[in-house]
């Protein structure tokens, strides 16, 4: 308030103590344990953001606001409380956007908040400076939005945010703040009192007993049983229940992507190892914290089998039941109560049938074998798989390192070669497989957990969050990026027929991404032979200095689309 504005308040007004729309959103936050913010800075954010920072929340300042939503959204993942992200107007809030949707497909806890323009200008279209309907574009992509109008609705606003983005299948949420709502101010003992501290945010959704009953009664029947973990699984932090059910029953299980580490990769129940085998012979298969979307085949044709199949599926969305085939025991709550109720409804338990565990057991050593070889080659230039077999020696010696993961070939194969073993030290593309999700989540898992992040990431992928590694030298991050720069997507040695232009999947050859990180006084180095790459990440993972290697991969090694070459669509004029 302008001291014009005070003078001319009558003297007991004037003496009240009063606070306005940026305190009390800090205050609100803060109330509800909000301890970082990811985000980009300008109207109408610019002194929030500074407040914020005095008033002790940590805010990571970043250069897209994509970079900082992607973060968010895995800092929501890791920690089970909603990441923040905090955008301008229009195109910042657009920027942000792609993150909230990315993290409302992978049920990732997110809420984004952007400052908004004068609503009444916004509503007539006069062409306010970063005019946009921002709510109404929102809500077709999160789970819910909402607007905060009057200073006195900031804690019930942010407590709703809140729980929405947390409370049953987490999301990403909107919270639309215009300009004005900042400046708003109220009585400071009013404001106080009209903060919400959100209790029991996702509360526990506890099983019937009969869906127990019912899916037990189906995994006793089977003689080849499998059990699929998702990232749900991971989210939900019910580590040594799940640990115990697997261990308990027997069962064979695999791990989706994020979910690997949730048991060690090297347990000997894994059978990420023999991945075909167990999806086409399974008879059984309980889902827990994984659906059955385009990763797993949608539960049908040839990747499952011609073996009838019966579906036991753990989630916290009933909707999610029966989306894309029967679910024949389906168990809707959250995974905790889930699985300790199911563990302790197992009395004595027989485990699966002899066979069927020698089946899988062998088909995944006979794979790890053939793997083998593969990974101590010392090719120059490398391939992928000598890179990877560095790769994997050092993860298995710092098991507490996050590794972040992007890209095609790089992303594929990275996968199966690199063993997790711990619960949720994978972060990846995820459900829709986008690129640019690494300088981000590298940025957030440094952030949120205090430990070591390796990256490991094609050239293709790296270029969409690259500039973020400034981020990363500026906060002094213990951030380590592995560049597989073998020239391109997916491979660097396509050529344009018809004319002078580069192919369209082909880089300029021979990059230095090294010197992007030299640009900004962190480590830099080109490592050309799968020695020299082990001894640049060994000494990186120790430093804890922001560092970017770049690998040199033949150009030549990888395959299109990695291993998903079958979802590209095919001409049908290509000749036959
Ligand atoms: O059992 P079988 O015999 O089948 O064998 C399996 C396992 O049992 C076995 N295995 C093992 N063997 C031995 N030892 C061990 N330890 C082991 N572990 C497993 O190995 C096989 C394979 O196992 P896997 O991987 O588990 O099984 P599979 O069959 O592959 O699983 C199926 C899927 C679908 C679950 C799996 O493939 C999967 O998760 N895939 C995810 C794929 C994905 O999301 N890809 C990213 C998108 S690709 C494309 O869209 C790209 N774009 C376009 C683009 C995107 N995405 N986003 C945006 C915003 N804009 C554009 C671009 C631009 S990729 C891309 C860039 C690519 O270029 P880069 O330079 O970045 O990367 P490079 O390719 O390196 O150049
Ligand atoms: P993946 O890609 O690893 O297969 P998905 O993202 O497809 O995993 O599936 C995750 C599933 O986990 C979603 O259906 C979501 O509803 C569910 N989920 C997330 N958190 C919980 C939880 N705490 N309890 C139960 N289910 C959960
Ligand atoms: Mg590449």
């Amino acid at each position: 308030m302008s001291d014009a504005a005070v003078k001319a308040m009558p003297a007991q007004e004037a003496e009240r103590e009063l606070t306005d729309g940026f305190h009390l959103i800090i205050d609100a936050l803060k109330l509800n344990g909000v301890k970082t913010i990811y985000a980009v800075p300008g109207i109408p954010i610019t002194d929030f953001l500074r407040m914020s920072q005095a008033e002790g929340i940590r805010v990571l300042s970043f250069r897209h606001e994509q970079n900082a939503g992607y973060a968010a959204s895995i800092a929501g993942y890791l920690t089970k409380a909603p990441g923040i992200c905090l955008t301008v107007s229009a195109p910042g809030f657009l920027n942000g956007l792609t993150a909230l949707a990315h993290a409302t497909t992978n049920c990732f806890p997110m809420i984004l908040i952007s400052g908004s323009s004068e609503r009444e200008i916004v509503d007539l279209q006069q062409g306010d400076y970063e005019e946009m309907d921002q709510l109404a574009i929102a809500k077709p992509l999160c789970k819910a939005a909402y607007r905060i109008l009057h200073a006195q609705d900031i804690g019930i606003g942010i407590a709703r945010a809140i729980r929405s983005a947390v409370s049953g299948r987490p999301g990403g949420v909107y919270l639309d703040l215009p300009a004005k709502l900042f400046g708003q101010v109220m009585d400071a003992e009013a404001g106080r009192k009209s903060l919400v501290k959100v209790i029991d945010a996702a509360p526990a959704q506890i099983p019937a007993p009969d869906a127990i009953k019912r899916a037990l009664d189906v995994l006793k029947g089977a003689k080849r049983p499998l059990i699929v973990l998702g990232k749900g699984a991971a989210y939900a932090q019910a580590d040594d229940a799940i640990r115990s059910f697997v261990e308990k029953s027997g069962v064979p299980f695999l791990p989706m992507s994020m979910a690997k580490g949730l048991l060690p990769d090297t347990h000997p129940q894994c059978a990420g190892a023999a991945r075909s085998t167990v999806l086409a012979q399974s008879d059984v298969v309980v889902m827990i914290g994984a659906r059955l979307n385009w990763l797993l085949s949608h539960g049908k044709g040839k990747t499952w089998g011609t073996e009838p199949k019966k579906f036991i599926q753990i989630d916290i969305e009933p909707k999610e039941m029966d989306s894309n085939v029967e679910i024949a025991a389906p168990v809707v709550g959250d995974i905790g109560s889930c699985v300790n109720a199911m563990l302790a409804a197992m009395g004595g338990w027989a485990a699966p049938p002899a066979d069927w565990v020698k089946t899988v057991t062998s088909k995944r050593d006979e794979n790890v074998a053939k793997m083998a070889p593969r990974l101590m080659n010392n090719n120059v230039p490398m391939d992928y798989h000598g890179a990877l077999g560095v790769l994997r020696t050092i993860v298995k010696e710092r098991p507490d390192a996050i590794l972040v993961n992007e890209g095609a070939n790089t992303l594929d194969l990275a996968r199966g070669v690199i063993d997790i073993y711990k619960p949720r030290k994978r972060i990846d593309v995820g459900t829709w497989g986008v690129m640019g999700i690494g300088m981000g989540y590298a940025i957030a898992a440094a952030v949120e957990t205090g430990k070591p992040v390796l990256c490991v990431e094609g050239d293709s992928a790296f270029g969409f969050s690259g500039m973020e590694v400034e981020t990363i030298c500026r906060y002094k991050l213990p951030v380590c990026v592995v560049i597989f720069n073998n020239n391109g997507i997916y491979r660097g040695t396509d050529v344009n027929k018809a004319g002078s232009d580069p192919a369209t999947t082909v880089f300029v050859a021979g990059a230095r991404y090294d010197k992007m990180m030299e640009a900004f006084g962190g480590v830099g180095i080109n490592a050309t032979s799968p020695d020299e790459l082990k001894r640049a990440v060994n000494e990186a993972m120790d430093s804890g200095k922001p560092t970017l290697i770049n690998a040199v991969i033949d150009p030549a090694a990888g395959s299109e689309s990695g291993r998903i070459g079958n979802l590209n669509p095919q001409s049908a004029l290509r000749k036959k």
